[in-house]
């Protein structure tokens, strides 16, 4: 969570938010989920985004006895700006499919806030909370008192797979007597048999670890402290292990988000791969790496309760803190989306060394039709045009295959999604010889902003396997662009005034002895199929509120 951000924009909140949301729910709805409209133009299909109301952070995000993955956020249910945060909640089986679930955690007193936060499972009961039950489920999250003079850390538990939550009576559970101290990410730590939770001194550059046996009682370990880029605040700690490709050492990750005072400006998450002893993380060395090229990849969280020598799968928060209240989407009643679930994992990168590889998680899962298919394209070019698919939703892929040494690395690849209407169009491509990658989202015209940058690009280092591949994910007003599939990343959204419908795909000045496949599906609205007639997604609805019964 941000600080000062989120202050001015709670005093603001009444102002901008009563002339912009008409249609949001007050008072905020307890037993059901906000009812969202899904179908408008800017509405990514395959990505998860708020019913209406303002998001932010992921949170809490686990995975429960029944293998369902829980994602919590930051939420304002009344305004579409910052502020009055709760934990919002959606589940889903397949990482795409959401359902909207009702908010689990609220504030208590006016003025305060339930800022960013982790949750566990304690099959072991530990806590003592769970007497009866092994699938018992802690979340740990930071209280932003009413005052906002200080943030403080807190738990709260559910008996019900986390749809239901009991703030713990001898809150809180950590305390500093500080006003930028937040974001706990917990988990439990085998080796030593302890809790462990990370908490950003945010304005300090320090992440604090503590231990605790019982989730409630916390004692302080150690400070990672002034590593990598500091930006000009540290938030959203995580620390977890972390495969590395062709290796069994157990390799740790520490990823830390910045904002502001990213290189791009704004918001973006850094790493640093290293080692834990259940008290101390210590990085391999003091490289800053950054997590995406893009400007809209903030505040990641990786799922609790993914076994440590499998892939781990994160989530981020697609927005950048310098324009997200300005967003267009305010015209259909929400603003910020996630980003696509990712697939995580350390790989050794040519020349580079440690490198975090994030690839869409299973997105074959959602592929509808191929629209596209020609493993020879040479120096072609494919046309799609997708005005007739629904979604709007797009995955592409080129390889560059047969590459025989250095000497080959020549030409480009490039896509160009436009609009037939506008003419409008986000861009990108990849050049073998330099090895960078580009993304141009600038001829998109819908939002105008200072900080809203429009090109971003970045360079990889060829890896002698024969083959240089881009892949990426279009959906409505956001895009996410992946190098050899996935060491490199760029996450941005885009707001064209005329939806985005054809595509090419080109390849220029690729060495005769290589060639490029392509390939091009659409992907199928994860929402669309949980409309009903009014077009309205309701989530979740097992409880009676008065609120929906007006709307049906
Ligand atoms: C639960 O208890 C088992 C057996 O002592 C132990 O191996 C495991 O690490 C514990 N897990 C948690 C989350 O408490
Ligand atoms: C869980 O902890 C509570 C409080 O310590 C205790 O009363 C209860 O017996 C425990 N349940 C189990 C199954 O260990
Ligand atoms: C850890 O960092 C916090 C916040 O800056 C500071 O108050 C505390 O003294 C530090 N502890 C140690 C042991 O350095
Ligand atoms: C963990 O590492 C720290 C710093 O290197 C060291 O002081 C501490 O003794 C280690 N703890 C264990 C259990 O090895
Ligand atoms: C990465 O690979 C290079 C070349 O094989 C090797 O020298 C280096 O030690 C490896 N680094 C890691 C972190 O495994
Ligand atoms: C693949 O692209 C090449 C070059 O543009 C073209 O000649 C060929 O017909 C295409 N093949 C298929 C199967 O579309
Ligand atoms: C194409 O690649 C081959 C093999 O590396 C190289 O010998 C040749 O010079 C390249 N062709 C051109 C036109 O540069
Ligand atoms: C891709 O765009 C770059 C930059 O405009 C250009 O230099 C290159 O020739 C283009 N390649 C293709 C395949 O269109
Ligand atoms: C692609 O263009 C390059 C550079 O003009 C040329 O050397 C190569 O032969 C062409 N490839 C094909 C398959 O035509
Ligand atoms: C591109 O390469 C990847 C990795 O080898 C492969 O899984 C994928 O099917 C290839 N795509 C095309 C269009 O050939
Ligand atoms: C709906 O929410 C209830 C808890 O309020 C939960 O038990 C149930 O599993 C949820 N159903 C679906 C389909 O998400
Ligand atoms: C499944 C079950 O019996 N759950 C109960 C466990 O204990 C808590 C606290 O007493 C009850 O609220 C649950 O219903």
């Amino acid at each position: 969570m941000i600080r000062s951000l989120v202050l001015l924009a709670g005093a603001l909140l009444l102002s901008v938010a009563s002339a912009q949301t008409s249609t949001v729910a007050e008072p905020v709805p307890s037993g059901t989920p906000l009812p969202g409209y899904y179908a408008g133009p800017l509405r990514p299909q395959v990505h998860y985004s708020p019913p209406q109301g303002f998001m932010n952070d992921p949170n809490g995000m686990f995975i429960d006895v029944d293998g369902l993955y829980h994602l919590y956020y930051q939420f304002n249910p009344t305004g579409l700006v910052a502020g009055n945060v709760h934990w919002g909640h959606a589940t889903s089986e397949d990482l795409y499919t959401w359902t909207n679930q009702k908010i689990a955690l609220f504030p208590d007193r006016p003025g305060e806030q339930i800022f960013s936060g982790s949750a566990v499972l304690d099959p072991n009961n530990t806590s003592g909370f769970f007497p009866n039950q092994t699938n018992g489920v802690v979340a740990i999250y930071t209280l932003s008192t009413g005052s906002g003079q200080e943030q403080v850390q807190e738990i709260a538990y559910s008996y019900d797979n986390g749809y239901t939550f009991t703030k713990y009576a001898g809150n809180p559970v950590i305390s500093a007597g500080a006003k930028e101290f937040r974001d706990p990410k917990a988990f439990w730590h085998e080796e030593t048999e302890s809790w462990v939770v990370l908490v950003a001194f945010s304005q300090e550059f320090v992440i604090s670890i503590y231990t605790s046996p019982n989730l409630i009682d916390w004692t302080f370990a150690s400070n990672f402290s002034n590593a990598g880029l500091i930006g000009l605040q540290y938030e959203c700690p995580n620390l977890l292990q972390m495969p590395m490709e062709g290796s069994h050492e157990p390799m740790w990750l520490l990823y830390i988000s910045i904002n502001p005072g990213a290189p791009y400006g704004g918001s973006i998450g850094e790493y640093f791969p290293g080692h834990f002893n259940g008290t101390h993380f210590t990085a391999v060395d003091a490289v800053a790496r950054i997590a995406d090229f893009g400007k809209d990849n903030y505040a990641a969280q990786f799922f609790y309760g993914i076994p440590a020598n499998e892939n781990q799968i994160s989530i981020a928060w697609a927005s950048n803190w310098q324009y997200t209240n300005n967003v267009p989407t305010d015209s259909e009643n929400f603003r910020s989306v996630m980003s696509l679930p990712r697939y995580n994992y350390l790989t050794n990168a040519t020349r580079i060394g440690y490198q975090l590889v994030s690839v869409p998680y299973n997105i074959e899962s959602i592929f509808e039709a191929q629209l596209v298919s020609n493993d020879s394209l040479g120096n072609g070019t494919v046309f799609v045009d997708y005005s007739s698919i629904e979604s709007g939703a797009l995955y592409f892929e080129a390889n560059v295959t047969g590459l025989s040494d250095m000497a080959s690395l020549q030409g480009s690849v490039n896509f160009t999604f436009s609009s037939s209407v506008s003419g409008e169009s986000v861009r990108g491509g990849t050049d073998l010889l330099s090895g960078t990658t580009w993304v141009d989202r600038g001829e998109t015209r819908g939002f105008d902003n200072p900080y809203f940058t429009d090109k971003f690009s970045n360079s990889a280092v060829y890896d002698g396997s024969g083959l240089w591949r881009i892949s990426g994910v279009i959906d409505r007003s956001i895009i996410e662009v992946f190098v050899n599939g996935g060491e490199e990343s760029a996450t941005n959204t885009f707001y064209p005034n005329s939806p985005l419908d054809t595509m090419a795909l080109s390849a220029r000045g690729i060495n005769a002895t290589a060639d490029v496949a392509v390939a091009v599906w659409s992907l199928r609205s994860t929402w669309a199929p949980q409309q009903n007639a009014e077009g309205v997604v309701l989530g979740n609805v097992t409880q009676s509120n008065s609120r929906m019964r007006r709307m049906r």
